[in-house]
């Protein structure tokens, strides 16, 4: 893909977090997320590509934009035979979270970002709206580690491939009744557990980096975040796998139906034949060419969020590149309205 659509991509997830920053710590989950929301589509609509939502905000009549299966980019437009030349185009795929960690952000806490991954068409798995049960790991512990193992198991592997002892080793877990067991099992085991209200995007890819002390993410999250963290770890090279969750016993809250059964044939009709298949970061992220661009609403491990200042504000993102094997943190100063004094530290 062409690097100049590098670069916009750079200023979707910059103008997501901008907008969702200004409601940093309201209180108001939704509206930081519809302004991200909105955001973002308008950056992508001034983009010459022609994209398409594959994992959005959610099914079409439930969600007015970013939508699954929502078409963006000027060349998406009705008269775009005027200006775009269709054979030099290649179709785009998007994933999209412009708020990943709504409450994070409404409630002024840390590690909420503007997220998505691209790829050319075909690329990203068009996961439902269902949970995944996820295990995330440093590049060193790649096919190593197994989400079919234990995490007792896993941790001895994970002390192996970074030689260090287990009590050395830190495990982000989502704080959920659901993983009350595996909390408990970590601690067993003699590692220790951070637990975290919510994000597990930023949790994962933290893996991917020496030096952040996080060694593993365990537990289950949400489904298209877990595509989403599988193509920033197919970039960088490190551990991911996820198991679709889609029996009501496992999870009682929130994204998934009462009916076991109903669930199963849901997605059967989406293609999914088998429905405990664990995959790998290349099958979730599968594209030739994958990108991965996160910027920092509030401050996390690995980027700051956005500041204001007169005039202006200050964000930094993370983007991640198969293609040109980059992970580049990009600090940007945004001038609303020429300002005065444009603060370099
Ligand atoms: C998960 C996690 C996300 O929301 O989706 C979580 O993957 C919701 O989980 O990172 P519950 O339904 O158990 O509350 C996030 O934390 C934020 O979008």
């Amino acid at each position: 893909m062409e690097n100049t659509l590098g670069l916009e991509i750079i200023e979707v997830v910059e103008q997501a977090a901008i907008a969702s920053a200004r409601l940093m710590g309201k209180g108001d989950k939704n509206e930081a997320d519809r302004v991200a929301v909105e955001a973002m589509r308008e950056r992508m609509n001034k983009i010459y590509m022609r994209g398409r939502i594959v994992i959005g905000e959610g099914e079409r009549d439930e969600a007015p934009m970013l939508y699954i299966g929502e078409e963006v980019g000027i060349c998406t437009q009705a008269d775009a035979k005027t200006f775009c030349n269709p054979d030099e185009l290649v179709e785009i795929d998007i994933a999209v979270d412009p708020c990943e960690g709504t409450n994070l952000c409404a409630y002024g806490q840390p590690g909420a970002m503007a997220v998505l991954a691209i790829s050319e068409k075909g690329g990203l798995f068009a996961a439902p709206d269902f949970y995944m049960r996820k295990l995330a790991a440093p590049p060193a512990a790649k096919g190593h580690v197994d989400i079919t193992k234990s995490a007792t198991e896993n941790l001895k592997i994970l002390s192996e491939c970074l030689d260090r002892s287990i009590t050395e080793l830190v495990v982000v877990v989502m704080e959920r009744d659901r993983h009350n067991d595996l909390i408990k099992e970590i601690r067993e085991a003699g590692a220790r557990v951070q637990l975290i209200s919510d994000g597990d995007v930023g949790a994962a890819i933290n893996c991917g980096f020496a030096g952040t002390n996080i060694h593993a993410l365990m537990g289950i999250g949400a489904a298209p975040e877990g595509v989403i963290s599988a193509a920033a770890m197919r970039c960088l090279g490190g551990h991911f796998q996820g198991q679709l969750i889609y029996d009501p016993a496992v999870v009682k809250t929130g994204l998934i139906g009462e009916n076991k059964e109903a669930n199963v044939a849901r997605l059967q009709e989406m293609g999914i034949t088998d429905p405990d298949k664990v995959y790998n970061a290349d099958e979730l992220a599968s594209g030739k060419d994958v990108l991965f661009a996160g910027t920092g609403i509030t401050s996390g491990n690995l980027m700051k969020g956005v500041s204001f200042f007169k005039g202006g504000a200050r964000s930094q993102t993370l983007v991640i590149s198969s293609q040109s094997k980059t992970a580049r943190f990009v600090d940007t100063i945004h001038m609303f309205d020429q300002p005065q004094v444009i603060q370099l530290h």
